[in-house]
């Protein structure tokens, strides 16, 4: 209802606190002080958003809403919570014995916050479980004529099972195999030719290399295909917004990537606008997530769409707040490989993105993505390791 998501959470003084000899119990209590945590809400109706502003600086937090508070008008605000820790929780505590939802908006805050922090829970895979202890890596595999940086190159059955045994010895965690570009102003690819392209390819890779196989589709007929043959995961760039495709991944009990996309291919990178970028993707998401779980869909992976529908400075804006995107409590999926934002900020063509593209999956793994989508997988592989490495102790649930 809130859409609650945070702008900020500091990692807390710890280390530091350790590092100085502070004692154990006195780390615990000031890691939490020293944490600063800030929180966007929305829709917040005026009396609301009033007892909460209340509430916060009696408790050493603050609520900042636009425009004066003593003018404002009858209305649905939105505004950002912050303060130390302990602070925005003790507004929280209070906010629950409020009326007009405040109880509903202390539970929207404090859940924001928690999953946030929390590892995402392993994807159940049908071979396994693929738990995010570290970043995991999908190796893209275009069987296409036309993908933007690659398409025609993997066409071959032949040459595409070598392209997936190649990128798995390079380290990737998962291959997702896609039949049709969706590159902006592409054109649908009927099923059968889909079909045609993706399934014999399927069929090697199931028995020829051993990680995980996702499908990047979004045509149910292909995925049922596709999973009975035992395909691990459905990727679909329309977010399991077709019920059908959500039923197909229900019966098999898979997990499923929904990524949002404001228009389709066709039309999406003509005149994207929004009002705000990052709020209206995760209210997205968390809406179609909502439908998935309502139709059975357990296991889902969540994913902004870079490049789908979006400005350069959209896409910017998304991984400079990518945090944001862990409110969902999901992992978060990311795929900017050698992507058009990427030559718009360099001025580079596709095959001059490669150090662009790494730049953008250091930032992923820094503001906490758990899946990331790449062509160049040796590159990549080295990238994340070593972000990860100096990052060690600095993740948020690591205080
Ligand atoms: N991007 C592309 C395709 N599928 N799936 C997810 N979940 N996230 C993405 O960002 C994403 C995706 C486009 O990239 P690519 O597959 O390289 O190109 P094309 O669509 O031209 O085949």
């Amino acid at each position: 209802m809130f859409n609650a998501y945070p702008l900020v959470i500091s990692r807390g003084l710890a280390e530091d606190m350790r590092r100085l000899g502070v004692s154990d119990d006195g780390v615990e209590i000031m890691t939490r002080k020293s944490t600063f945590v800030a929180v966007m809400l929305e829709n917040v109706p005026l009396r609301l958003a009033i007892l909460l502003k209340q509430e916060a600086l009696a408790s050493g937090a603050d609520f900042a809403i636009p425009g004066e508070l003593l003018h404002l008008r009858e209305g649905k605000y939105r505004g950002i919570l912050f303060g130390p820790l302990p602070a925005v929780e003790r507004t929280c505590e209070k906010m629950r014995m409020q009326p007009f939802k405040g109880r509903m908006l202390a539970e929207e805050v404090m859940e924001a916050i928690e999953n946030s922090i929390r590892t995402p829970q392993p994807l159940r895979l049908r071979t396994g479980d693929l738990d995010f202890s570290k970043v995991r890596i999908m190796g893209i595999l275009n069987v296409t004529p036309d993908s933007f940086s690659d398409g025609g190159r993997y066409m071959d059955v032949e040459a595409a099972v070598e392209r997936a045994k190649r990128m798995v010895e390079e380290g990737a965690d998962i291959v997702d195999v896609g039949g049709e570009s969706t590159r902006p102003f592409s054109e649908p690819v009927p099923v059968e030719e889909e079909r045609r392209r993706v399934i014999p390819v399927l069929e090697r890779l199931l028995d020829e290399i051993d990680v995980p196989i996702s499908v990047d589709t979004y045509k149910p007929e292909v995925a049922r295909e596709a999973l009975e043959m035992g395909a691990h995961m459905i990727n679909d760039i329309t977010g399991l917004g077709n019920p059908e495709m959500r039923k197909v991944v229900a019966d098999f009990g898979v997990p499923a990537v929904i990524m949002h996309m404001k228009g389709t291919p066709r039309d999406m990178q003509v005149n994207p606008h929004y009002e705000d970028v990052v709020s209206e993707i995760i209210s997205f998401l968390r809406e179609r997530v909502r439908m998935a779980r309502e139709d059975g869909v357990e296991h889902v992976v969540v994913d902004p769409g870079i490049g789908f529908g979006k400005r350069t400075e959209d896409n910017l804006r998304i991984l400079r707040s990518l945090f944001s995107f862990r409110a969902l409590g999901l992992p978060v999926l990311v795929g900017t490989s050698r992507k058009s934002f990427i030559g718009n900020v360099l001025n580079l063509p596709v095959e001059e993105r490669l150090e662009g593209t790494l730049a953008t999956l250091v930032i992923s793994v820094v503001n906490g993505a758990s899946i990331l989508r790449v062509h160049d997988v040796k590159e990549a592989v080295r990238a994340v390791r070593m972000a990860e490495a100096v990052m060690g102790c600095m993740h948020h649930d690591g205080g």
